[in-house]
């Protein structure tokens, strides 16, 4: 294909001419980027045939990961970074007159997930292909991905991404491969003549799932794994059946219309589940696709049906999947005419879980009669193993109603989809050592004390190819210098840098990159929203979905507080401080809407206000993505990890902003703890209540925020100028709800309770940073230790623990 620059030239302008039909001369940056990846992709192409190919000549098990969200960003950099060949093309198009970093802007993020979950997953794909493990992600390709977020008046408005409206150039469609999917009908039963009951379902609706494939290339390897996202569109037959019924034209566009809108658009929630219709159709839809088509590819194995879990692993990412456990039930009983002991054997020892929260709010039920009308099938296999589970809880625990009650999957005329999940899998992990702790002894406890070997602890991970190797070019240079190329196949040899910890030249250069970096980003700061920063001042950055448990309006509140200080001449010799924001509200989550237009409001007043902005300023970045992430996090200095300790099942911005120099203020909550626990106590800053006080408040009571208001002038002052008139205010009742929050309901996430030690933190951070060789050192500290959280840790205890894949080495 190409392997040296003249080469890649030579091929780049054919491809352009041909498939564009322009010359490199006239060509737009866009016509550049479509050609490239072309290009790319042609690369992509001999290594992607042939990983599967060996994948079934050899017959290695291979790991499913289902999952409703895949937030994969952009592609090219990545793609390219994988190739080895990035330098190379960087090169070659320079001598074209271009820049590749800015080809590489003309891609539109995929944006199909809602935040931590979906990039998880997008991050457990590039490990899975990185360390040559058969694994593949199964999805489904929404037409408009997360909302583009505006702000309007300071106010988030939402809109449309239209994310395909350009061409998603990695796609490859597979009508070949299209599957057909039932809903609706309904279950008739009759003796099948042996004897035995046979399930016969008519009047259903088909609909015809087709996957499109995008390649997940692996680093230096040839190995290229699927990222398989599933469309749906109507089928023929429905078409015509709908056709004879009723003959009208109207009716049948809106009828498919309705069809293909399963796979319209991603909910927009991360927290709270509404339980809507359309939401339960995506989810069987993409399972029933999912688990299909990899029964289809064991089918040509050719093996007894007892080697089915020998062969493949399904893996539910939190409970939004969950349906696969029913659906294979479904399939091996009725298509495959398993007996129940038999199919069960198969499912569960296929089957494996991870859960993401304990926020009940978030933890899926789904009523009854919509299940069973939706899925009349699925819903009597549902109840079966419903009956099944509580009789063999009846001979453990004889009499003990609460304890069946409390573990039944169906019950209150809801279906648990996180007892479904236990229940049918072999495996359950939590995401952080804390988060597993806390669905053993509390959350899940019954359940565990039930089945104790299924539960373990996967603390999650991100790839430092992405997050370092890509983001952060000028820091990865640097690294290598001083230690050599292997950490970039080995992250756990990040720590070699402790070595050199006291090396002053190193320290300066770190010093060097930092601000190199922020100033790049000062300037696109400035070029995207017209404000000034100043690049000497500490970075401050928090950046996740907006949540009342993130705490964005803990930070807020201290920005309000530093200004009162600086506005009444109490404020210390402070070092210059930025804060960033970037978050993205659920649509109809009121509380954190109102936390958006607050901290616009802020950014408003103090970067306007001549006594303040030489010491603080307010950027709240609109649209917050994973390509805006790769550019603020080489930039940041400060890491906000704040949450409610218990709250964060783990957090994984916090790793991306650690493995990038950037120091941790947090709380003892999720991976924070564990990030804690390998860089010390002298390279973090820690503050806040504890998960165990936490929860014992909400268990007995005892907290009262009133009393805090009353006893701290700070806090009074600063909540107070929420609702009387302030320059925060502005004199309108807008804040009224923040307020009420905080004091009429007792403040839910203990804002008010840990301020003053956040204060604090805050300041020592503000002493500290201007120890500039020690704060480097700190800094130093913890991209040495990041190494420990890099995904292809987590994927390899993933696959040699819960999924026991087996790695590729021919292919190289
Ligand atoms: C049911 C529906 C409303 C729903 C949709 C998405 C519920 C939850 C979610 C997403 C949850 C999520 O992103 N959780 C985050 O997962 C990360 C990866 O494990 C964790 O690091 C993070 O702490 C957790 O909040």
């Amino acid at each position: 294909m190409f392997s040296e620059k003249e080469e890649f030239k030579k091929a780049f302008s054919r491809k352009l001419q041909a498939e564009l039909g322009v010359y490199v001369e006239n060509a737009t940056e866009f016509d550049i980027y479509r050609a490239l990846g072309s290009l790319v992709q042609d690369k992509i192409g001999e290594g992607w045939l042939q990983t599967q190919q060996q994948y079934k000549d050899k017959k290695e098990k291979q790991v499913y990961y289902f999952s409703m969200e895949f937030l994969m960003g952009r592609l090219l950099g990545n793609n390219l970074l994988n190739l080895q060949v990035l330098e190379m093309v960087e090169e070659g198009l320079s001598d074209y007159g271009f820049s590749l970093s800015r080809i590489e802007d003309q891609e539109h993020d995929a944006g199909l997930g809602n935040g931590g979950l979906g990039r998880l997953a997008a991050c457990f794909l590039d490990s899975l292909a990185s360390l040559e493990l058969p694994g593949h992600g199964c999805g489904l390709r929404y037409r408009y991905g997360m909302f583009d977020q505006r702000f309007m008046n300071g106010y988030q408005v939402e809109l449309p991404d239209n994310w395909l409206s350009d061409q998603f150039i990695w796609e490859v469609r597979r009508p070949e491969e299209a599957i057909e999917v039932k809903f609706g009908g309904h279950v008739s039963t009759a003796n099948n003549g042996s004897g035995e009951l046979a399930f016969r379902y008519k009047n259903y609706n088909t609909l015809r799932a087709v996957p499109y494939d995008v390649p997940v290339v692996g680093y230096n390897n040839e190995v290229v794994n699927t990222l398989r996202l599933w469309s749906a569109e109507p089928t023929e037959k429905d078409i015509l059946t709908v056709a004879k019924q009723q003959n009208d034209y109207t009716n049948m566009l809106n009828h498919q219309r309705s069809l293909e809108s399963i796979s319209d658009f991603l909910y927009p929630d991360d927290s709270t589940d509404e339980g809507k219709t359309l939401r339960l159709k995506q989810e069987y839809f993409l399972v029933s696709s999912g688990v299909q088509s990899a029964v289809r590819q064991f089918e040509q194995l050719e093996l007894p049906w007892s080697s089915f879990s020998n062969q493949v692993a399904l893996h539910i990412n939190d409970t939004h999947p969950a349906l696969v456990i029913p659906e294979l039930m479904r399939i091996l009983l009725d298509e495959k005419e398993l007996g129940w002991e038999e199919a069960w054997e198969v499912t569960q020892s296929t089957v494996s879980y991870t859960n993401h929260t304990t926020l009940s709010e978030a933890l899926e039920t789904w009523p009854v009669d919509l299940v069973r009308n939706l899925l009349p099938r699925i819903f009597m296999i549902i109840e079966e193993m419903n009956e099944r589970f509580c009789q063999s809880l009846w001979k453990t625990y004889p009499g003990d109603f609460d304890r069946i009650a409390s573990l039944a999957i169906i019950a209150d005329g809801q279906v648990k989809m996180a007892h479904l999940s236990i229940v049918g899998s072999h495996s359950i992990n939590g995401v952080a050592k804390l988060h597993t702790e806390i669905l053993k002894k509390r959350e899940m406890k019954t359940f565990f004390e039930t089945f104790p070997n299924r539960f373990t602890n996967k603390t999650n991970g991100i790839t430092h190819r992405r997050w370092l190797m890509h983001a952060n070019r000028p820091l990865s240079q640097l690294i290598s210098d001083h230690i050599g190329e292997q950490w970039k196949d080995h992250p756990e040899q990040l720590t070699d840098l402790l070595a050199k910890q006291e090396d002053p030249s190193l320290l300066d250069s770190l010093y060097d990159v930092k601000q190199q970096n922020k100033e790049s980003f000062a300037n696109w700061v400035h070029k995207e929203t017209g404000i000034m920063v100043d690049s000497s001042s500490i970075f401050d950055v928090h950046i996740k979905r907006l949540h009342g448990y993130k705490r964005q309006l803990l930070n807020a509140l201290h920005i309000m507080h530093l200004y009162n200080e600086i506005k009444s001449g109490h404020a210390r010799n402070m070092v210059p401080r930025t804060f960033f924001f970037g978050a993205k509200a659920a649509p109809g989550y009121h509380f954190a809407k109102k936390v958006i237009k607050l901290i616009n409001r802020i950014s408003d007043v103090v970067n306007n206000d001549t006594d303040v902005n030489e010491q603080l300023n307010v950027v709240f970045l609109e649209n917050y993505s994973v390509s805006m992430a790769e550019r603020i996090i080489p930039a940041a200095n400060i890491s906000e990890q704040i949450s409610t300790a218990s709250k964060e099942a783990s957090g994984t911005g916090n790793m991306k902003l650690m493995m990038n120099g950037a120091l941790t203020i947090g709380t003892l909550d999720g991976a924070n703890i564990e990030i804690n626990e390998v860089v010390g106590d002298n390279n973090m800053y820690t503050f806040g209540l504890r998960s165990n006080e936490i929860l014992r408040y909400y268990k007995e009571g005892g907290y009262s925020s009133k009393e805090v208001y009353d006893t701290d002038e700070r806090i009074r002052h600063t909540l107070d100028q929420l609702i009387h008139y302030s320059p925060f205010s502005k004199g309108e009742t807008e804040f009224k709800d923040l307020y009420d929050a905080l004091l009429t309901y007792n403040d839910e996430f203990f804002v008010l309770k840990d301020f003053a030690s956040y204060v604090e933190a805050q300041q020592q951070i503000d002493d500290d940073y201007k120890q500039t060789r020690e704060w480097c050192r700190k800094s130093l500290i913890n991209i040495a230790h990041s190494g420990k959280f890099s995904s292809d840790q987590t994927i390899q205890s993933y696959a040699s623990d819960i999924w026991r894949l087996q790695q590729v080495k021919t292919l190289r």
